[in-house]
């Protein structure tokens, strides 16, 4: 079947086609491809067509896909059983794997989303503290917890609506939604809410809008005020964490911040090397207050499934090796300078960055530093671009607001066709 014929046939019994709205391609228009293989830096449509894939699964192929020690460690857990409801050994080695490149955690919970670790770290810093109060960014994007479907800034910001119907203004009445890089707007939050105020949950870099940095003044600000108020920071790494650096965006902002550490981190995508894992950590005199330990309660049937503990376990273990961030932060740069010179010299307006293996690009002169300022970039222009590469070959993220990722498969010569295409289509 053609992939038109399977989109038809697939929204005949499944809202929209898809099982994750970003999936429809609403916001760049046209038809979705049905992928039937990946490979390496490749995946393959349902018409035998071959892609370069910068989205990797919104991440977790940071590999490559089919990475032979990857593929290896999942047949065999396989073949052991598929889950069993009770602890296991790798679920161990898994959670000491993860805090060994992360020091502001001492104890882990394995779950089986980002948004179940988001929405889980949550109702552990509510518990925890005995606050209510929320504070996210606008942009960011932790999950579909309806306490946190507020503005956010993946799929929903596509659709234009900023807040998700089915949320009773009941649950969303604590949180507090501001700009993010907004120094002043954190001041005057802290002042009025500072004593009821559980957690702020941040994308460090929030990969929700593509590429936005918190600035260091903003990210020491609000570490003050946390701190002063006794609020929990949560920072969602769910996206950045072992993907724009071995320790995550907390290593890059304990570099430039003496000292700084989060309170609570939740991770995703990269740990499950491409399988449902998720996990969220911090202290122990915090995670201790989970059940079975404590008064917050949380649960799952397939919370650090054998199956996909396997796949994160080797995931992590090729990424540490010596070298491997280097390397893919290198082959990732190479990527931005080459799209970036590609612009220049068709007179197109762009701007990009990135970190370690995670990119985005605008039609802007000036990167976007909060969702206004992304909202305001050339959206028109995206997504001809986005569908200019898709015809040469390149899969990129079917949205403006959506991160690139590189994985350690793509080579010097992925990259080189990927710029040649963007430079025919920047002509075009
Ligand atoms: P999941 O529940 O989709 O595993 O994770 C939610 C989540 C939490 N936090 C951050 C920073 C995230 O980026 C995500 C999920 N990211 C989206 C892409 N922007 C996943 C793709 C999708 O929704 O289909």
């Amino acid at each position: 079947m053609t992939n038109d014929e399977l989109f038809e046939r697939a929204r005949r019994v499944i809202p929209g086609g898809v099982n994750s709205p970003v999936r429809a391609f609403r916001a760049v228009g046209g038809t979705p491809r049905f992928i039937v293989r990946g490979d390496g830096p490749y995946i393959f449509d349902a018409e035998g067509k071959r892609y370069i894939d910068y989205i990797g699964s919104w991440g977790p192929m940071i590999l490559g896909h089919r990475h032979p020690a990857v593929q290896a460690a999942v047949h065999a857990a396989v073949d052991e059983g598929l889950s069993f409801g009770a602890p296991t050994e790798r679920e161990i080695e898994l959670v000491e794997a993860i805090l060994a490149q992360v020091p502001s955690m001492e104890q882990v919970r394995l779950v089986s989303s980002g948004t179940e670790a988001a929405m889980s770290a949550l109702r552990l810093a509510r518990g925890a503290t005995g606050r209510n109060v929320i504070v996210k960014f606008e942009g960011c994007y932790h999950g579909h917890a309806d306490a946190l479907l507020v503005k956010a800034g993946s799929g929903l910001a596509t659709f234009g609506h900023p807040t998700s119907a089915g949320v009773p203004e009941a649950v969303v009445q604590h949180t507090l939604v501001l700009e993010y890089n907004n120094v002043a707007a954190l001041d005057e939050a802290f002042a009025r809410h500072g004593k009821t105020i559980a957690c702020v949950m941040i994308e460090p870099i929030a990969g929700n809008m593509n590429f936005v940095r918190a600035t260091v003044p903003f990210m020491q600000r609000l570490r003050e005020l946390c701190t002063g108020h006794g609020a929990l920071l949560v920072f969602d790494e769910v996206m950045t964490g072992f993907r724009v650096a071995l320790g995550g965006a907390q290593s890059l902002y304990a570099q430039a911040i003496p000292g700084f550490a989060p309170d609570l981190s939740v991770f995703g995508k990269v740990i499950g090397g491409g399988m449902p894992l998720a996990a969220f950590g911090g202290k122990r005199a915090v995670m201790e207050q989970l059940a079975p330990l404590g008064p917050v309660y949380q649960a799952g049937t397939l919370s650090g499934n054998p199956v996909a503990t396997a796949c994160g376990l080797a995931t992590l273990r090729e990424i540490a090796k010596p070298g491997y961030f280097d390397a893919l932060a290198a082959r990732t740069r190479g990527l931005v300078v080459g799209l970036l010179e590609a612009a220049q010299s068709a007179g197109v307006m762009l701007t990009a960055d990135c970190e370690g293996g995670m990119f985005g690009f605008f039609f802007a002169a000036e990167l976007p530093q909060n969702y206004g300022e992304v909202m305001a970039t050339d959206r028109e222009r995206f997504n001809r671009f986005f569908h200019a590469m898709l015809g040469r070959g390149v899969y990129l993220a079917p949205a403006l607001y959506e991160a690139g990722f590189v994985s350690s498969a793509h080579t010097h010569d992925d990259i080189a066709a990927t710029v040649a295409a963007a430079a025919a289509s920047f002509a075009a």
